[in-house]
């Protein structure tokens, strides 16, 4: 590392001391070379006086314009929203072929959102390496990569054209980058074209203390985290993904998370639905479990649609009982980030990204006591990280742009959040949930299943069948097959 000369470093300390943040200079003198040089180097991506706006922002959001209409929180009109549940299955084929023919033309690409910590799960690797305890010990990873190769494939039998391709664009942080990267090169990408595979890396906020100073993670280092999964629009256009998808004439975008093993990577059907309708986003949601379940939920907000986290809406809200139906929540469309976006919506980042809402997660964050230079583990919180929210951009768009599809949650929301033995949105339930739809299938098709327990499931490769509405016996003939132990 080259050691950062007296100019250099004066300009730098002169901007976090307007910015009231030299102190993230305290230790500076007593570093080595190498140190010195990589401080430097990482302030230089910061800039203070922005960092300090967006800290007063999220820490004192403005207050909603409660003069003139106040904070009507409404469900989504029936118009902007549809229910897999009670749609005709003309429809939905129509939206399932339109999808296919949209992939076979190349216009379809996906983004994975895949730059979280996992904290709550108890794993340091990647959420994506996670082995669910499948009978085939399939990664979420492998399971969504295989999801792209059939997509393609049925695209493909539809078109009886060449084998189209689905770029697949997975969005990392720093923590999760290289192991995700190790993970796909040993797995040989799951069989996918790695030409044809794009991970990138979203952007770090430094974390700040109770009193807005950014936190010293060591003497030479600053304390950053993710900035969340809506740094994912920043990411897309200054880690070249747009530039990608341009180049390819990617038109429809599915952007999802890691850790719902049921999610169906790249529908045809949901691109079907959402192009058909010529919205710039559209978002599945399933119907919520209870009014504390941890999801955000999809509403009308002052006319636009927007999204209150589960973090962030007060009881009254959540526990709200719709009129219409006594004992259903009003509001209960939940959030299972599950996202379409039109292309030319994308091509409109720039004018917006840096004008999101930052949120506050107040953290225990391992810092350096500035007076004594002690490392410090804080028993309690003793900071903020700054996160972007992806469904924050739902307040841009005008009502008609905007469409919501309900889907059911035991074929399409079954995410892992917690460690193995919480009894809910853990492995066990998310291996439950898969081995159940597998034995549905089969059972569709006509097979007979037999088990010697009602839990127990089977569990069908994604290259065997991506979906079920569409008769699995297409694909196998009525089998009989037996469960797995489970
Ligand atoms: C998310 C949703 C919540 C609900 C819930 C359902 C958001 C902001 N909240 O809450 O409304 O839908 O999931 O499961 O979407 N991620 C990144 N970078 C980051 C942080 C997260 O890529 O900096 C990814 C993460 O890898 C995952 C997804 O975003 O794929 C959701 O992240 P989470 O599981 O931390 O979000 P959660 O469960 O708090």
């Amino acid at each position: 590392m080259v050691l950062p000369s007296a100019d250099r470093l004066a300009e730098l300390r002169a901007k976090y001391d307007e910015a009231d943040q030299g102190h993230v200079f305290t230790y500076y003198d007593s570093l080595s070379d190498d140190e010195k040089a990589s401080l430097v180097e990482q302030l230089e991506k910061f800039d203070p006086k922005y960092i300090n706006e967006i800290t007063n922002r999220a820490l004192n959001p403005p207050a909603a314009d409660e003069s003139k209409t106040g904070t009507q929180l409404e469900p989504l009109p029936k118009s902007a929203t549809a229910s897999i549940l009670d749609s005709e299955q003309d429809d939905i084929d129509a939206w399932y072929n339109q999808g296919l023919d949209l992939i076979a033309q190349n216009k379809v690409a996906v983004v994975l959102m895949a730059g979280g910590q996992g904290t709550r799960l108890g794993s340091s690797a990647p959420k994506g390496c996670y082995d669910i305890g499948l009978p085939s010990k399939k990664s979420l990873f492998q399971i969504q990569a295989e999801r792209i190769r059939k997509v393609e494939q049925l695209a493909a039998k539809k078109s009886g054209g060449p084998a189209p391709v689905v770029p697949w664009y997975v969005m990392t942080s720093g923590p999760t980058r290289g192991p995700t990267e190790a993970f796909f090169k040993e797995h040989n990408y799951f069989g996918l074209d790695a030409a044809n595979v794009f991970v990138f890396e979203q952007g770090v906020l430094p974390c700040i203390s109770n009193d807005k100073k950014i936190l010293l993670e060591s003497k030479s280092k600053v304390a950053v985290a993710p900035d969340g999964n809506g740094g994912i629009y920043e990411a897309l256009v200054v880690q070249g993904v747009l530039a990608d998808m341009r180049k390819r004439g990617i038109e429809h975008i599915h952007a999802y998370c890691v850790d719902n093993c049921l999610g169906k990577v790249a529908d045809p059907v949901f691109i079907g639905f959402s192009a058909s309708k010529n919205v710039d986003i559209a978002t599945k949601v399933v119907r919520k479990r209870s009014a504390n379940e941890s999801v955000g939920l999809i509403l009308l907000k002052n006319g636009r649609p927007d999204v209150v986290e589960y973090s962030e809406i007060d009881e009254a809200t959540a526990s709200a009982e719709d009129p219409a139906q006594p004992g259903v929540l009003k509001f209960r469309a939940a959030n299972i980030v599950n996202h379409y976006y039109s292309f030319r919506f994308l091509e409109s980042i720039p004018a917006w990204s840096k004008d999101l809402p930052h949120h506050v997660a107040r953290k225990k964050i391992p810092t350096v006591d500035l007076a004594t230079g002690e490392s410090i583990k804080p028993a309690k919180p003793n900071g903020i990280k700054l996160e972007l929210f992806v469904f924050d951009v739902f307040p841009l768009l005008e009502l008609e742009k905007f469409a919501m599809l309900e889907v059911k949650r035991e074929d399409e929301f079954s995410p892992l959040k917690n460690a193995r033995g919480t009894g809910e949105d853990d492995p066990d339930t998310s291996k439950r949930d898969i081995m159940a739809q597998g034995r549905r299938w089969l059972e569709a098709a006509g097979a007979i299943v037999e088990y010697e327990s009602p839990d127990q499931g089977v569990e069908v490769s994604p290259l065997f069948s991506y979906v079920s509405h569409y008769p699995f016996s297409s694909f196998v003939g009525p089998a009989v097959a037996r469960a797995w132990r489970s």
